[in-house]
């Protein structure tokens, strides 16, 4: 199972807000991370986190094409973690492989083309609009039926704009417009998202539904998370410690 390393480039985020927004810090993290094994580093410069506000695509691309472009020279494999179109394109220009598209192609109608055409591995995630006021939208009827249907939707839209079976994973959303049970329901039924047969990333690193009153103090659940779904036959999980995942997972 591959480790992810998130690398938030934002003033805001919610887990690691503030401390890595100056080049020279966040290449070096980036480099702390490639010395503990980290298999890709997950680059954004936009928070996600449930009210945020959007960031102009200006901002974004000042955030993270400086450090992409000084990571990609040490051959690390790079995602964008990106609704923007030209922001995964202009990422992939400075040497990022992967595009992290928590959107699943919704934010942005030209995201599943330019993926397309640039024949990248793109993740598609489970979303329902907009971080500022996701938190309305955490009504399903059957969360796992409901994600995985929609999750379907987003599938078929991104084959249909020619993204390839060999380059599409998928990932449910833990945290996007579901509530604490809504995310240890799609744990419990992993095996649902892993038989739709494509790779499948998990990301619960230090989320709310993990308890405790900080991101901080998320840190043993988000490792015990990794270990529990180490046998589950996901692809990946996107973390924000390496180490301690990589230690874990090698047990
Ligand atoms: N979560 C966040 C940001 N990007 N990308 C994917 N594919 N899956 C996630 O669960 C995900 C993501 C928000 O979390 P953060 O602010 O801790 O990075």
């Amino acid at each position: 199972m591959l480790v992810m390393g998130i690398l938030n480039l934002t003033p805001d985020s919610f887990a690691d807000g503030g401390r890595y927004n100056s080049f020279e810090a966040a290449v070096e993290r980036g480099r702390a991370m490639i010395a503990e094994g980290v298999d890709i580093i997950d680059i954004g410069g936009e928070s996600t986190r449930p009210g945020a506000e959007r960031v102009s695509e200006a901002e974004e691309l000042a955030r993270v094409i400086p450090v992409i472009s000084e990571l990609a020279k040490d051959g690390v494999r790079i995602s964008i973690d990106t609704m923007r179109a030209d922001t995964a394109l202009a990422a992939i220009d400075a040497g990022a492989q992967i595009i992290n598209d928590v959107s699943g192609g919704l934010a942005d109608p030209l995201m599943l083309k330019i993926a397309a055409e640039l024949k990248a591995p793109y993740i598609a995630m489970h979303w329902r609009g907009a971080s500022k006021d996701m938190n309305s939208r955490a009504i399903y009827d059957d969360v796992v039926r409901d994600v995985i249907c929609e999750l379907q939707e987003r599938i078929s839209a991104a084959r249909d704009a020619g993204i390839t079976k060999e380059n599409l994973i998928i990932d449910p959303g833990i945290g996007f417009a579901k509530d604490a049970d809504h995310n240890w329901a799609i744990i419990d039924q992993i095996d649902e998202f892993v038989a739709l047969g494509y790779p499948v990333l998990i990301g619960g690193s230090r989320k709310r539904f993990l308890g405790g009153d900080s991101p901080d103090r998320r840190e043993a659940a988000s490792i015990a998370l990794t270990k529990r779904l180490s046998t589950s036959g996901i692809w990946g999980v996107r973390v924000h410690s390496v180490k301690p995942h990589k230690d874990v997972l090698s047990t």
